[in-house]
């Protein structure tokens, strides 16, 4: 079974730097590093306390997805508020700026013709920020990016790194107030000394679907140059051949074992956007996931999980990803063999 290979400075949570300018100038996608890396119950500043942290996402953004995956899993919906933007940037004619986050909830989707349901007011520093660039910009920062994990209580920005967030809300679940018995919640990501082989599996997974598959969609789709989209092409789905031959080589039900892991939260959100999304978008029209009978079914497996459904959706992931880059105009397919998100609800659709 062979596994594609990973550059060597790409780690599981962001790809390397060297040289990002003049790669980036040679239209490669090149996807830049998060500022605030606190962590949460282990710096003194933030200890782990129910309802005193809060998420500002976007529910088309691929990384928020893991956090907003982690919330609900664990649990933490009533312990941990959270916003979100609307799915598309703020446009050219925006007072401040084109190409920002915007927490605007009576903006109107095109795809819908109506504002979003979703969509919230910035609610958790008290100034009522329109956008997440203000939120940055209070702590002296430049950076523009969500998902955010904000302090309430100190009015801070804990964590910027969406990989380290749901590692962390995984570890602290208990005093941050989740709803869930300690039999009941998931363990995304075990610490007990007898779990080394499955974190060290966890991590060799984290790595290539990082390179490969969750970033790997943005160099295909977001780079400028025949050759590295290629690449990206061959090496995403080289690595969804991998995934399927690893749920096929002994049945099991998700992709470290018999548990659902933080590995398997990470492959989600790129596999949910593939067909109704990432099929057109990102031009990674080799093959849908319905193709692969194994990644099919575990698909629908992970999204009839308890949390998972409520942590999605497409309407926000066809809006985001279709905005001014396709004039705003929104492609309503797959609608063959049935619908998308519906598709989910059925493993036997599966192409053997
Ligand atoms: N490494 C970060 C990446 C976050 C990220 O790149 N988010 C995108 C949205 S999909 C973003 O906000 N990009 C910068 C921007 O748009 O301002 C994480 O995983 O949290």
């Amino acid at each position: 079974m062979s596994d594609p290979k990973s550059d060597a400075s790409d780690t599981a949570v962001e790809e390397s730097q060297t040289d990002a300018v003049s790669r980036r100038a040679r239209g490669e996608f090149v996807r830049g590093v998060s500022g605030f890396r606190n962590v949460l119950g282990e710096d003194p500043d933030f200890p782990a306390e129910p309802d005193r942290y809060h998420l500002f996402v976007a529910l088309n953004c691929p990384w928020c997805h893991r956090v907003t995956l982690a919330r609900n899993i664990l649990g933490l919906e009533n312990c941990v508020s959270m916003d979100v933007a609307f799915p598309n940037r703020t446009l050219d004619d925006d007072p401040v700026a084109s190409g920002l986050w915007e927490f605007n909830p009576g903006r109107v989707a095109t795809l819908t013709g109506t504002p979003l349901p979703e969509c919230t007011m910035e609610t958790a520093t008290g100034k009522q920020f329109r956008l997440a660039k203000q939120i940055y910009e209070a702590e002296g920062s430049k950076e523009t990016s969500l998902p955010i994990l904000y302090d309430k209580k100190t009015k801070r920005i804990l964590s910027n790194e969406s990989a380290e967030i749901i590692r962390m809300l995984n570890r602290q679940a208990k005093p941050l107030g989740s709803r869930l018995s300690d039999a009941d919640r998931p363990d995304l990501y075990p610490m007990a000394d007898g779990d080394a082989p499955v974190r060290e599996e966890i991590d060799r997974l984290n790595e290539l679907i990082y390179n490969k598959i969750n970033n790997g969609a943005y160099k295909a789709g977001f780079s400028s140059r025949q050759d590295v989209y290629a690449t990206a092409f061959e090496n995403y789905f080289a690595m969804l051949r991998t995934l399927e031959e690893l749920l096929a080589s002994d049945g099991r039900p998700f992709l470290v074992g018999e548990t659902f892991t933080e590995a398997d939260l990470r492959l989600f959100p790129t596999l949910y956007r593939h067909d109704p999304v990432y099929y057109v978008r990102m031009k990674l029209n080799g093959a849908r996931i319905m193709d692969y009978a194994h990644l099919w079914r575990w698909l629908c497996r992970v999204h009839a999980l308890p949390g998972v459904a409520s942590s999605n959706s497409l309407v926000h992931c066809r809006q985001g990803y279709f905005g001014r880059s396709w004039n705003n105009v929104v492609p309503l397919g797959p609608l063959h063999p049935i619908t998308y998100p519906e598709a989910y609800d059925h493993p036997d659709l599966a192409q053997t």
